[in-house]
């Protein structure tokens, strides 16, 4: 059993004292090998568990029986509380690295230690669903990170959207009611396109800022590899003499930023509902780990004062042309959880976890944030003692003090002393490494308002909009069009187009038509009046820092019996050379018999296999192949959607009878339809897929680009 002030250790070490916990060191390997005897929790061995004990053959079951009892009760207890936002989550191990140090500015080993490696966990998640709920919702995703440092833990609760809702975390539970389902009705699940969710936004003039981020790409990512993440509040960094800058966080997925589209998303929720979990799971498997820089955007005291908006309005951001963002760092996630349940499910973030030389601002949001983590997970993990679980416990430094007991407690103090000061001895408070909290003057009447300067709710949200190419503002649009549309309430659909007019006319104009309201509704009142001049920032967009290959893309491989063996061979060993991986989609799953007798093994048999959960197509088949493919549904599917998803597709000629019953006539086929002849047209198709969409295709697929 580890003691008070001895060192829990690096990852290893803390799963031994997780063995410990369990009892000899054997608990945990009871499920990975072989030939052991089953035992109850108390290590008593078992000879029977296929029966409980009876009197005679067919008689009642006995109370006697305990191994039956402790297995029934133990089973009864499995489930805690979900999360109350943020229940659907996916986890993953990594190390982060410093290049660059930050001494000017922090005391912080992470962050002063060049080439200092230390480990982490990172839980991605969705905000609204329930954790059974399907990965591409759309909705602003979790991203949150744990670094166990050698002075302590430091979490960075963030998410994928740089900005929140609101600006006072007391309006908290009303967004969260708000978006989670209708409470008499217990639906809908993981959407906010409902109309308690539009009524209260609307109501919000704070969180249209947020709901251009939440309308647009960003709310339905490809995967968790490329989104970025936000610490999104203004932090503090603490140097030496004790001064304070102001510091945001950023991590910047190396992999460059990708979304889906809106159709292909509803389809991949009934495809594979664990798509983004999936994911993850298989690039760290298939030996590509994701990558993130972690970035910081660092300012002082007078670039606060002179800054259009204020740094503690969670509303609003800092445009990286106004402070660059610095990358200091990377962070690679290469390990996978051992247990979903005691890593995944029992990590606890907390926003107050820092460490020496990181603190916060006077964000309402932020100080809100630092009561409610703490309070939630013992209400989930059901003790005090949360952080004695592995995945919670500091690695790599000393845990020294004299809390005590409590349920579960794994880690008491031994021996007679547990108070302090004390004549005994044991840890002492140290002034020169400890924690110092920023000493910043505050003063000012206690008061329930909000800061003037919070006012303006409208200008960051058209500098948002304007910064996005123009099928990422057709997007938004039809994302408002779809949301506002499932609610039933005309006034709740106008008052939402009343903001609209205070961030973009035209942006106003297309939901009102594509809502069909009878008249452009009134602008809504605004406390300030929205700024025309802020100008549009590149680092926004999603379509302008997509990657720079097709690296850790997939393609799908449609093929047939006697497709030709040299394209199929050619195709798999360039997409291995690009770094991007594959499927083959095949009538049957056991795939195909190409046209030299060799057999290429299928991974997903058609039905299970649709277009949208790949980046690109290719369709290599026979004449017999494509003839027999044209007359299905589900092939014929494969290749429109795959079509009008604007994605990039490779055939062979024979497959034209398929392409054709899919719909795709010949003034359809444009240059994002590749032919392929022979071996060497297969590399430009895949240096063309690093595109990853035609996106001109779908002004011409899209009924509402008109
Ligand atoms: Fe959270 N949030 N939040 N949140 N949040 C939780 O803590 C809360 C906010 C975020 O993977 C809860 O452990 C309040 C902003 C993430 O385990 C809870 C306010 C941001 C996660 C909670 C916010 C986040 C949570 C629920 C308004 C982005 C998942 C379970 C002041 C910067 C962490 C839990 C994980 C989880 C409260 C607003 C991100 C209830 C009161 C802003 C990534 O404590």
């Amino acid at each position: 059993m580890s003691k008070i002030g001895e060192d829990t250790g690096a990852k290893s070490k803390a799963r031994t004292f997780e063995t410990e916990v369990g009892g000899g060191g054997e608990l945990h390997q009871i499920a990975g090998k072989k030939d052991e005897t089953l035992t109850t929790q108390q290590g008593v061995p078992i000879a029977d568990d296929q029966n409980s004990l009876k009197l005679g053959e067919r008689g009642p079951t006995l109370l006697e029986d305990f191994h039956f009892r402790e297995k029934i009760f133990h089973f009864d207890h499995e489930r805690i509380p979900e999360r109350v936002v943020h229940a659907r989550g996916f986890g993953a191990h990594g190390t982060f690295t410093l290049h660059e140090s930050l001494s000017e500015f922090t005391t912080a080993k992470i962050l002063t230690e060049v080439g200092e490696q230390t480990p982490m966990f990172v839980r991605f998640s969705t905000v609204a669903g329930n954790k059974g709920s399907f990965d591409l919702a759309r909705d602003v995703r979790g991203f949150a990170v744990k670094f166990y440092t050698k002075e302590g833990n430091w979490d960075i609760v963030g998410n994928n959207i740089p900005v929140f809702f609101i600006q006072d975390a007391i309006k908290f539970p009303d967004l969260i009611h708000a978006a989670k389902q209708e409470p008499d009705r217990g639906f809908p699940q993981a959407q906010t396109a409902h109309d308690n969710f539009w009524d209260f936004i609307s109501l919000t003039p704070e969180s249209m800022h947020m709901i251009m981020w939440v309308m647009s790409d960003r709310a339905i990512p490809r995967s968790f590899r490329f989104m970025e993440g936000f610490g999104v509040h203004s932090f503090r960094l603490i140097d030496a003499q004790g001064k304070g800058s102001f510091v945001k966080f950023h991590f910047k997925p190396r992999q460059g930023l990708q979304s889906v589209l809106w159709n292909e998303a509803v389809k991949i929720n009934g495809a594979d509902p664990d798509y983004h979990r999936r994911d993850l799971w298989d690039a760290i498997d298939l030996g590509s780990p994701p990558e993130w820089d972690l970035g910081v955007q660092i300012f002082d005291d007078d670039f606060a004062e002179r800054f259009e908006f204020d740094v503690l309005d969670a509303t609003k951001i800092i445009p990286e042309e106004q402070v660059p963002v610095r990358r200091i760092g990377t962070f690679v996630l290469d390990a996978h959880v051992e247990n979903f349940f005691a890593e995944t499910e029992q990590v606890a973030f907390c926003t107050q976890n820092v460490v020496p030389g990181i603190g916060f601002s006077n964000d309402p949001l932020l100080q809100g944030r630092n009561f409610s983590y703490l309070d939630t997970q013992l209400k989930r993990l059901g003790s005090p003692n949360f952080t004695h679980i592995p995945i919670n416990a500091p690695k790599g430094c000393p845990v020294h003090n004299f809390q005590q007991d409590g349920h579960m407690a794994m880690r008491n103090p031994k021996g007679r002393v547990n108070y302090e000061p004390n004549s005994w001895g044991g840890p002492r408070e140290n002034p020169d490494a400890g924690y110092r909290h920023l000493a910043a003057q505050e003063s000012g009447t206690k008061q329930q308002t909000r800061s003037p300067s919070f006012a303006d709710h409208y200008s960051q949200a058209r500098q948002f909009f304007i910064s996005q190419t123009p099928i990422e503002q057709k997007h938004i649009g039809d994302a408002l069009v779809f949301e506002l549309s499932k609610c039933e309430r005309p006034d709740i659909r106008a008052r939402m187009v009343g903001h609209l007019r205070n961030i973009d006319e035209s942006l106003a104009k297309a939901v009102a038509g594509g809502l069909g309201l009878p008249a452009l509704p009134d602008a809504a009142p605004a406390a300030v009046a929205p700024r025309a001049d802020l100008p549009p920032s590149d680092a926004l967009s999603i379509v302008k820092n997509g990657p720079e290959s097709f690296a850790g893309r997939k393609i799908g491989i449609l093929v047939s019996d006697d497709a030709p063996a040299e394209l199929v061979k050619a195709l798999v060993k360039e997409i291995k050379a690009v770094g991007a991986v594959y499927e083959i989609v095949a009538p049957h799953v056991a795939g195909a018999k190409l046209d030299d007798g060799s057999m290429v093994e299928g991974k997903q048999k058609i039905d299970g296999g649709p277009s949208v959960l790949y980046d690109a197509v290719a369709l290599i088949l026979s004449p017999d192949g494509a003839a027999q493919l044209a007359q299905d549904k589900t092939a014929k599917d494969f290749v429109s959607d795959a079509y009008a998803h604007c994605k990039f597709i490779a055939y062979v000629d024979d497959a034209l009878p398929l392409i054709d019953r899919a719909g795709i006539a010949e003034p359809d086929m444009d240059e994002g339809m590749v032919r392929l002849e022979k071996a060497s047209d297969v590399p430009p198709f895949l240096t063309m897929c690093a595109q990853l969409r035609l996106w001109e295709r779908e002004f011409k697929v899209d009924l509402d680009a008109a």
